[in-house]
């Protein structure tokens, strides 16, 4: 445990070390890794292409670094505790020879259908272990995994499916959330109308009625049935693609966004055993989806390369009530709890009666992640649920940085609420003025870049190199631009200050606003539509929709409703809009540019400082706009 940070002035000195050799720092880390062969070079790299490697030419298995590397060790320490939806079923526990063997013996189910390294596979599954086991078995045979979050709609899946060229999609019959049983396997179905793949390999979860297409369908304990557990790993390149994880951009379709193996193998053990200051043995519970990058990298990667034990949990915060989270601490004991704001202030709502008839003295760590948490909600998950004796992790990152970039290091670094705090070590901010000039010293407030690479950011987006280069890399001229404003205090603490571009944060799940108007566009009644976000108390963002549209033979709250199942349709129900206005016109500027500064205020309510409004085309649209206000 070299790698390990014990004292404040021991992470100034790393934090050093890696900015003044930033080669030498991660070398040494990665050298507690168990690499087929070692890397020519440590870095080579030119934030112009982009074109970025870590550990040039060394080859690897990620998963041998998770089990055979360890199996001697520790075979028999849970890997993943699996909490089901219902408190009443019976959970299950899995050691990691268990869920060696369960990998090695789909790895050589994959293998079987005709996936191999380099083919791409969909997982589009609950959280069951078996989500786990398909993206090791995936990772074993060297194939890129795309998860996608099973919440999204059929047109989305067959989106990522299409884009990505899938030759597989590893799923299930059905979802269990809270009180509900979900149709999962049906959208796969209505997903593969639109696009095609050659195997669908269905896990059974909810027992419900599925058609099983001849041929290309295949129930996952039919196909595990009497084969070995026991699998050689393809060794890939470290550069090679682990995954691909589609992300919402301020422009267009959601973009694979792309992550290689080794760099972010590194990055996702180093930052995991250091923010949450991991021991062996210690239970650690992410409350995230893995659809979400924060699943990947910190319920499955990160933690089980640590050889941590990971709980993973089916189920929804208040299902069978708001008490469940804090009766599944009680229950396993966890150590370091790992959960997003939206979920905070939803619980918060419910006051504390829901904690109390629980114990909470396992905690020991408490982290936040996905959007800027508020200082009401951090002082109340620092009171209530780490009982005024848990440090708060607030760990800012994004799926494209793949891991954690800003955050303390629990119990060593001190907090102040809503702050992010400092980089970890390797990670190299910058914060710039509009016009890109780096902004020093403290007391200063801008946009956030990265001007030196970190192992696990992204390499490409997926099929579209110059759509990563023209998102990220060419705001400002050298540096990864991060979308995010923020603010470093006089002490040199950063504070992250939400999107500057046109992604909303909904409940910590991003989406871009062009994305939703394209969706609120289909219905065939609209002819125009603008998307804006505006404080929500609970989700943090929620969605603001003003449409104009076709009113003949409906009355607007047919229509209204007509256009949220739309967006259902076409992206998920996180995408839903929150309040839709019918308006007759929207504020253009002459040039016809939608002047959404001025949508985001009244949809704020501070409709009395609009600000300059002299380059509008038409003036009495924005008091029409401000009359019909919801
Ligand atoms: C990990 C994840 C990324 C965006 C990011 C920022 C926001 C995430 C945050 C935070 C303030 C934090 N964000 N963590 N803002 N404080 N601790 O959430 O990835 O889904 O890609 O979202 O989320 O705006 O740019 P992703």
């Amino acid at each position: 445990m070299s790698d390990r940070i014990h004292t404040l002035s021991g992470y100034f000195h790393e934090y050093q070390k890696s900015v003044t050799e930033p080669e030498n720092f991660w070398a040494r880390i990665a050298d507690s890794f168990h690499w087929q062969k070692r890397w020519d070079k440590v870095l080579d790299w030119d934030f112009e292409g982009p074109d970025v490697k870590w550990f040039v030419n060394a080859k690897l298995n990620i998963t041998e670094n998770i089990f055979e590397k360890n199996l001697f060790t520790h075979g028999d320490r849970t890997a993943i505790i699996w909490e089901p939806n219902d408190p009443n079923e019976e959970g299950r526990k899995i050691s990691y020879r268990e869920l060696y063997e369960e990998v090695c013996q789909f790895a050589n189910v994959l293998k079987s259908k005709g996936i191999n390294k380099g083919d791409r596979v969909i997982i589009y599954m609950p959280m069951i272990p078996e989500a786990a086991v398909a993206m090791l078995a995936c990772a074993r045979v060297g194939a890129i995994h795309s998860v996608v979050f099973a919440g999204f709609s059929a047109s989305a899946l067959a989106d990522r499916v299409n884009d990505c060229e899938a030759k597989a999609i590893l799923t299930a019959d059905g979802n269990f959330r809270g009180n509900k049983k979900i149709a999962v396997k049906a959208i796969v179905d209505e997903a593969l109308e639109k696009s095609s793949v050659e195997t669908v390999i269905v896990c059974k979860r909810t027992a419900q009625d599925v058609e099983m297409k001849d041929g290309r369908d295949h129930w996952w304990h039919d196909c595990i049935e009497g084969v070995s557990t026991e699998n050689k790993a393809e060794v890939v390149d470290s550069e090679d693609p682990l995954f691909i994880l589609y992300t919402s951009g301020s422009t267009g379709k959601p973009k694979g966004v792309v992550h290689s193996t080794g760099g972010y193998m590194v990055y996702t053990k180093y930052s995991f055993e250091n923010v949450f200051q991991y021991s062996p043995g210690d239970i650690y519970w992410c409350t995230a989806d893995i659809g979400w990058i924060t699943g990947h990298s910190y319920i499955v990667y990160g933690p089980l390369l640590a050889g941590a034990t990971s709980v993973m949990f089916e189920g929804v915060p208040t299902f069978p009530d708001a008490g469940r989270f804090w009766a599944v601490v009680e229950k396993y004991k966890v150590n370091q709890f790992y959960t997003a704001p939206t979920a905070i202030r939803a619980l918060q709502a419910h006051g504390t009666d829901p904690i109390e008839p629980y114990n909470l003295d396992s905690l020991k760590v408490l982290g936040s992640v996905g959007e800027p948490i508020n200082e009401e909600a951090w002082r109340w998950y620092y009171t209530h649920i780490g009982q005024s004796r848990c440090p708060i992790v607030d760990t800012w990152w994004q799926t494209e940085t793949g891991g954690i970039m800003v955050s303390p290091i629990a119990g060593i670094t001190p907090t102040k609420p809503a702050y992010a705090t400092l980089p970890l070590p390797g990670v190299q901010l910058c914060i710039v003025d509009p016009e890109g000039k780096e902004l020093t010293g403290n007391s200063v407030e801008g946009n956030l870049c990265v001007k030196f690479p970190w192992p696990s950011m992204i390499r490409t987006t997926w099929g579209d190199h110059d759509r990563c280069k023209q998102t990220y890399f060419s705001t400002y001229k050298g540096m990864y631009f991060t979308g995010d404003g923020v603010k470093r205090d006089h002490d040199g603490y950063y504070r992250i200050l939400g999107r500057v571009d046109d992604v909303i944060n909904v409940s910590g799940h991003r989406l871009g606003t062009a994305e939703v108007e394209n969706a609120i566009n289909e219905h065939p009644l609209v002819i125009e539509s603008a998307v804006v976000g505006y404080p929500h108390e609970v989700k943090g963002q929620g969605i603001y929709a003003y449409v104009i549209c076709d009113m003949t033979n409906r009355t607007e709250e047919n229509l209204v409703n007509e256009i949220k199942d739309t967006v259902s349709k076409i992206i998920g129900p996180i995408a839903k809009p929150d309040k839709i206005q019918v308006v007759s016109g929207l504020p253009k500027t002459r040039s016809g540019k939608i002047m959404r500064r001025i949508l985001r205020k009244v949809a704020e309510g501070a409709t009395d400082s609009l600000g300059d409004t002299s380059t509008l085309l038409d003036p009495e649209v924005v008091k029409e706009i401000i009359d019909g206000r919801k």
